[in-house]
């Protein structure tokens, strides 16, 4: 009889710890997959929502299911980073003892990221989802001292819909990275034709204008990164953020890519003369600018392949931004045109400059391209 019992009492026994072992596992698995990471971290960030906790429980979960080399090469870039050291107090609240530095890998990165444009968004809700961020866009890490002040300059005109995503994931991103930024929405004036690479030297120019910015980041409004862990500041050479985008296969589509989002330091961009104004419609202003870059002796710098991750939204060619039939000729040149072309010779008008809660709106005339000339 007691046998018996026994006998039951183990097998109950046994079945708990089946069903333990099975619980177990599925959680497990649901934290392996991207899929439910995000959800989680958007859980949390409800409960850390003002008071931007730091959430290592949930990091380490994200670094033990990722292989070493991924996180050992994140290691290896990030100590590139400029040696800029603002002074204290510039750029923080007022606080009774002194805060940290921001340590160089953030504590609450969660890693890979799902991004998606199924679901609606509205500015309304990026608004809700962002309570920290100031007037203008602006974020200044409440918890340490940033070592850079990052300016985020984007071309703009007619991609509202992007805008609206572009905003809901990175505020969060950037504030997860703990970078010290504002964001500069430049828009083109009028319907002449598109011309990227002037707008983002506009965007250089005012965001200068508004605060004591060290750093530059370029980015197009359709561009989100798929990986926090590619940090959005600048490093000792001009970087290339955008490497491995769905668009092309997750891969670089040439040696010498540097469209999409780029940064550079104050330094950097005043030692290649800032971006060409020259390139009207679409295409050749990236390749102009990474020319510019090996030209002045300085090389590109990009994060590990699996970082460096970018969906783009798609989209169809806009209207008044077609491919610049001179784009071949004007590659060929820049060692001559970049003195001549650039910051330097920079002219505009801002009609308007406007500071939204969640971006700063510069509208601006650029003027048209020259007529072409006649071939007789
Ligand atoms: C590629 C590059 C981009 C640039 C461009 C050539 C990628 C992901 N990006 O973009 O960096 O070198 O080729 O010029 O490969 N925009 C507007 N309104 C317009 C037109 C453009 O807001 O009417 C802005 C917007 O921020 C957009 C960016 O300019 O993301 C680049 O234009 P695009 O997205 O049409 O060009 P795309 O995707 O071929
Ligand atoms: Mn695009």
């Amino acid at each position: 009889m007691t046998r018996l019992m026994l006998g039951r009492t183990l097998e109950r026994i046994c079945k708990a710890v089946l069903l333990l072992c099975l619980v177990h596992f599925v959680i497990m698995m649901i934290l392996y997959f991207d899929v439910y990471s995000q959800r989680f971290d958007q859980i949390f960030s409800r409960f850390n929502n003002g008071r931007n906790a730091s959430r290592s429980g949930h990091h380490y979960y994200y670094n033990l299911s990722r292989p070493n080399a991924t996180y050992a090469s994140y290691l290896a870039t990030a100590d590139q980073l400029l040696p800029t050291v603002r002074p204290e107090g510039n750029h923080t609240p007022p606080t009774t003892k002194p805060i940290p530095p921001c340590p160089e890998i953030p504590p609450g990165l969660v890693g890979r990221l799902l991004i998606e444009f199924a679901s609606q968004m509205t500015m309304e809700r990026v608004q809700k989802e962002n309570p920290n961020v100031t007037e203008g866009g602006k974020y200044t890490p409440p918890d340490c001292r940033a070592k850079q002040k990052v300016a985020i300059i984007i071309p703009f005109r007619h991609r509202d819909n992007h805008l609206k995503y572009w905003l809901h994931y990175l505020h969060p991103i950037l504030r997860r990275q703990k970078i010290d930024y504002g964001i500069y929405i430049i828009t083109q004036l009028g319907e002449e034709t598109f011309n990227r690479a002037k707008l983002l030297n506009v965007g250089y120019t005012e965001a200068l204008k508004d605060a004591e910015y060290d750093c530059f980041i370029f980015s197009d409004v359709d561009l989100i990164p798929m990986d926090d862990r590619n940090l959005y500041h600048c490093y000792d050479q001009p970087r290339h953020f955008a490497i491995a985008m769905d668009k092309f296969g997750f891969r670089l589509p040439y040696a010498g890519y540097f469209g999409g989002v780029s940064g550079l330091s104050k330094k950097q961009f005043l030692k290649i003369n800032g971006f060409p104004n020259e390139y009207w419609g679409w295409g050749g202003e990236d390749d102009d600018i990474y020319n510019r870059i090996t030209l002045n002796g300085m090389k590109v710098v990009r994060p590990d392949v699996r970082i460096g991750r970018y969906r783009m939204i798609k989209h169809e060619r806009d209207k008044h931004n077609e491919p610049n039939p001179q784009r071949f000729n004007k590659i060929q040149n820049t060692k001559n045109t970049m003195k001549r072309d650039g910051i330097s010779t920079l002219t505009y008008r801002v009609l308007q400059f406007k500071k939204y809660p969640l971006y700063t709106n510069i509208s601006v005339e650029i003027g048209k391209p020259p007529p072409r000339p006649f071939r007789g």
